[in-house]
């Protein structure tokens, strides 16, 4: 497990929503995650609200960072992830385009993993604030790639990533 402060994890799952209630999207996928005791929350970020990157003709999105304890092995966790895609049955058609919700796996352990289907770390984690804002409030000091998530954080533009509220 990685040490973080007073705190340790195995893995730290990012997702985002822009689609319905997107915080209630969010707030209900980690509670399918963690629901069967395989998969434990360690921490929760808050929610973000966040333009669109990739495809920015589309709505904004609410994004969130949570670390994880687990005895499951990456793919095993990738598989959860995807199940509570499927249970609040995602329609995806366009790439980077709307979605219910998406979970990444974006850090796994200090394992590096380059299979087809899984790559961690998530490869366009460091040039994205909407996973590095959050996961600086729950893992600054995670090292990616031989830098600290704070140290990532400091080097890309994050205008536009603000605390999501309850103007909703
Ligand atoms: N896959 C490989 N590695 C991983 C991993 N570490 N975690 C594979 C999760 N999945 C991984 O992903 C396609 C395939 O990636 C999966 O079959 C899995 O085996 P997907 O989630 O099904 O498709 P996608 O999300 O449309 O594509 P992609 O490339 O994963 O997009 P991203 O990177 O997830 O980006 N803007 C804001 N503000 N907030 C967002 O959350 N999200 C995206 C999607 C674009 N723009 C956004 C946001
Ligand atoms: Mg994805």
């Amino acid at each position: 497990m990685a040490p973080s402060g007073a705190d340790s994890f195995d893995a730290v799952i990012s997702l985002g929503s822009n689609i319905g209630d997107k915080a209630g999207n969010i707030a209900h996928a980690i509670e399918i995650l963690t629901s069967d005791g395989a998969v434990e929350l360690a921490a929760r970020s808050s929610d973000y609200r966040t333009p669109p990157w990739g495809n920015t003709e589309q709505d904004w999105f609410v994004n969130t960072c949570i670390t994880v304890r687990t005895e499951l092995s990456g793919r095993e966790l990738l598989e959860r992830c995807q199940a509570v895609e499927a249970e609040l049955k995602r329609v995806r058609e366009v790439r980077w385009g709307p979605r219910i919700i998406d979970l990444d796996v974006i850090w796994f352990r200090d394992q590096a993993i380059a299979e087809p289907d899984l790559v961690v770390p998530h490869p366009r984690t460091l040039e994205r604030a909407f996973v590095l804002v959050p996961l600086a409030e729950i893992a600054p000091d995670l090292v990616i790639a031989g830098r600290s998530v704070s140290w990532h954080l400091s080097r890309i533009e994050r205008s536009g990533v603000e605390p999501f509220g309850d103007e909703h």
